[in-house]
């Protein structure tokens, strides 16, 4: 799965000035309050998260799973180099468990291909996590895990000899907004060689009652899943965050294609925290935004793709299009 850790777990107690402190005083100071869907994973929301994808309703992960699984040759060799030999990287960013990764390292290794796999990610929890059940399920697997920024990783990966395949699955590109992700698709391209490749996962745009579900699940592990993010501020900065005050809300805006959740107070409140030195006010029914979640369609592939300088070679999809693996050429 990409599990994705797509982010950070900046230190247990966060000093004034770390990277948490400093996004939630930004955040929570904008007429529209906002907080960043990559402070969900600490480790009760990577534990959240695992559940997530194992809910009925999150289609995601299962569907990539398959459409991983099925086409796998096919996959496979539009990643390697021709020459059976040729060593080439096999990057990842954001690995998480590995689960959906494991379907194409297999594949790889039976064909005898002759590279390195590198996980990318910020947590080293994670990269140590993925690492050792990796030593033990595929021993002959040569990794070389990397606690880096995508972008950092990409740039130091770019220094040495022979093809980049880079893997950006689970659909967490649609984390991203719009204009963000062009910047973030760009970056991804501009180290890269005509030799090298991607594959990305993309959610489609489907029946906007299932998407909506797959965001407010019946057991509410979702709910859980965001409202997590306020028990981090309670615990990391002090904040005094009454989580019976605050509600998980999530809708699908089949326009744009995003998947928005938010945090609604359902009452006045103000909340202190102690780490910043400051109070927060909330109104009744005031929300805070906490995630995009944005749903594509191949037209739309194709047009973020050609934008960012990046060519889809190949589409891969499930019988009932609800997800699609592209491989992209620079
Ligand atoms: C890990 C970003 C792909 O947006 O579907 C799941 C995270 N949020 N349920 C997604 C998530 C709420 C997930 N990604």
């Amino acid at each position: 799965m990409s599990t994705s850790s797509p982010a950070a777990s900046p230190a247990q107690t966060a000093s004034p000035t770390s990277a948490l402190a400093q996004h939630v005083a930004e955040g929570l100071s904008r007429p529209q309050k906002t907080l960043s869907s990559m402070y969900f994973y600490d480790d009760e929301g990577s534990r959240l998260f695992q559940q997530i994808m194992a809910l009925p309703e999150y289609y995601p992960t299962r569907t990539e799973f398959a459409l991983l699984t099925t086409p796998r040759a096919a996959i496979a060799a539009a990643l390697r180099p021709e020459a059976a030999d040729e060593p080439f990287f096999l990057l990842e960013l954001g690995a998480g468990d590995g689960l959906k990764t494991k379907i194409l390292l297999r594949e790889l290794l039976a064909s005898g291909a002759n590279f390195t796999y590198v996980p990318v990610d910020i947590s080293a929890a994670a990269i140590d996590g993925l690492s050792a059940s990796l030593r033990v399920e595929l021993p002959e697997l040569r990794v070389e895990g990397m606690v880096a920024e995508y972008t950092k990783a990409l740039a130091v990966m770019a220094t040495r000899p022979g093809r980049k395949a880079i893997l950006f699955l689970g659909s967490n590109i649609g984390n991203f907004l719009p204009a963000d992700r062009q910047e973030f698709l760009r970056a991804l391209a501009r180290p890269l060689t005509s030799d090298d490749r991607l594959l990305i996962g993309f959610d489609l745009q489907k029946d906007p009652r299932q998407i909506r579900r797959a965001y407010d699940d019946s057991q509410g592990v979702t709910a859980a899943f965001n409202l997590n993010l306020l028990r981090r501020l309670n615990r990391e900065l002090g904040a005094d965050f009454d989580l019976s005050r605050w509600q998980h809300y999530t809708d699908y805006d089949p326009i744009s294609g995003a998947v928005r959740s938010f945090l609604v107070s359902t009452a006045a409140q103000t909340v202190t925290m102690p780490a910043l030195g400051r109070q927060f006010e909330f109104a009744a029914w005031e929300t805070i935004h906490t995630e995009n979640s944005y749903k594509f369609t191949q037209p739309i592939i194709t047009a973020m793709a050609t934008e960012a300088g990046l060519h889809p070679e190949t589409f891969f999809t499930d019988e009932q299009h609800y997800f699609a693996d592209v491989v992209l050429k620079p």
